[in-house]
């Protein structure tokens, strides 16, 4: 029962969010409707996702319906099946993990909605279920970070003991970063990961997490964080425990939002690796080629660099989120 009532909830709190937003104030009729699931708002990196997406419905004058996930994908799942009912002209969404999506973009083909896949990747066999997939190459993200590491310590014997706060365990950022800094550091046998746990993107995890693995290992010099978020939860973690961040353990992060890149640039974190979340302008071009019957590329890969502390100090002035 309570598991209905909880769903109902849920609908209820997406139908909500779709009057607040569903009604959008694009006033031309012919405006393509977009039902937009997102994961959550489980990090700056997700906030400043939504707001390209909000912003760029509006600059591009698509009706944009928009559904928060709260990271339970049976929330988005929901969603996704009411944009299905009220017959939007294309269906986006970020899966907040890689396995699960069947079902529901098989009801989305037979309704005949094309569905855009963005920023995370889905591992369904079917690729006919989705039009195109916009996001990061999370893999080459997690190489970065470990072809940096691998320069940092080029001069040490080792060991270097690395912790890993992981992202969402199943999801796609999370799966491959840790992939491609596995596949980089492997190269040598003094790089040790002693301590891998989840801390889910989140600030409060990231501190909560690295407070524990603080209490159970001494020597620690390393840390990767999947995101800036868990890395600057780190940071408070590793200051209270009477360490320096950025000289005692040197941290390297995913994403570069603000302050992320404001903890470079003051040395707390010592390398980022950008994954950029303006998505927007890109996925509002994909939905309207795909309504009007273009066809378009299955795979868009965005752009994205890294930052040392002294190009940190260059541009934090300019970055936009
Ligand atoms: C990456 C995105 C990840 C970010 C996190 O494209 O899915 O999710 O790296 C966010 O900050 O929570």
């Amino acid at each position: 029962m309570f598991k209905r009532i909880s769903a109902l909830i849920a609908v209820g709190a997406t139908a909500l969010t779709l009057a607040a937003c569903g009604g959008g104030s694009v006033s031309d009729e012919n405006a393509i409707t977009l039902g937009f699931s997102q994961v959550g708002a489980e990090s700056d990196w997700r906030t400043a996702n939504t707001q390209s997406i909000h912003d760029s419905a509006q600059n591009w004058g698509v009706e944009l319906h928009f559904a928060e996930g709260d990271q339970k994908q049976e929330t988005q799942i929901e969603a996704m099946r009411s944009f299905i009912e009220q017959k939007v002209d294309v269906i986006a969404f970020s899966p907040v993990i890689e396995s699960g999506w069947d079902e529901v973009l098989k009801e989305a083909r037979d309704a005949n909605i094309p569905v855009i896949l963005t920023d995370r990747a889905i591992d369904s066999a079917d690729k006919t279920l989705y039009r195109t997939f916009l996001g990061s190459d999370f893999v080459e993200e997690g190489r970065k970070a470990g072809r940096w590491l691998a320069e940092e310590f080029a001069g040490s014997g080792g060991p270097v003991n690395i912790v890993e706060l992981q992202g969402t365990i199943g999801s796609a950022p999370a799966t491959d970063r840790k992939a491609g800094f596995q596949e980089i550091i492997s190269a040598d046998a003094k790089f040790k990961i002693v301590e891998s746990r989840t801390a889910n993107f989140t600030r409060a995890e990231g501190k909560e997490v690295m407070e524990a693995i603080l209490r159970d290992h001494r020597d620690i010099d390393v840390l990767f964080a999947h995101n800036d978020d868990m890395g600057i939860g780190a940071i408070e973690a590793i200051e209270n425990a009477g360490k320096v961040p950025g000289k005692d353990i040197k941290i390297v992060t995913v994403d570069a939002i603000r302050d992320g890149m404001q903890a470079l640039a003051d040395g707390k974190i010592n390398f980022i690796v950008e994954c950029s979340p303006l998505l927007g302008p890109q996925l509002m071009d994909l939905a309207q080629r795909i309504v009007r019957g273009e066809r378009v590329p299955a795979r868009v890969v965005t752009e994205e660099t890294t930052f040392t502390r002294e190009q940190a100090e260059e541009v934090l002035s300019t970055r936009q989120y």
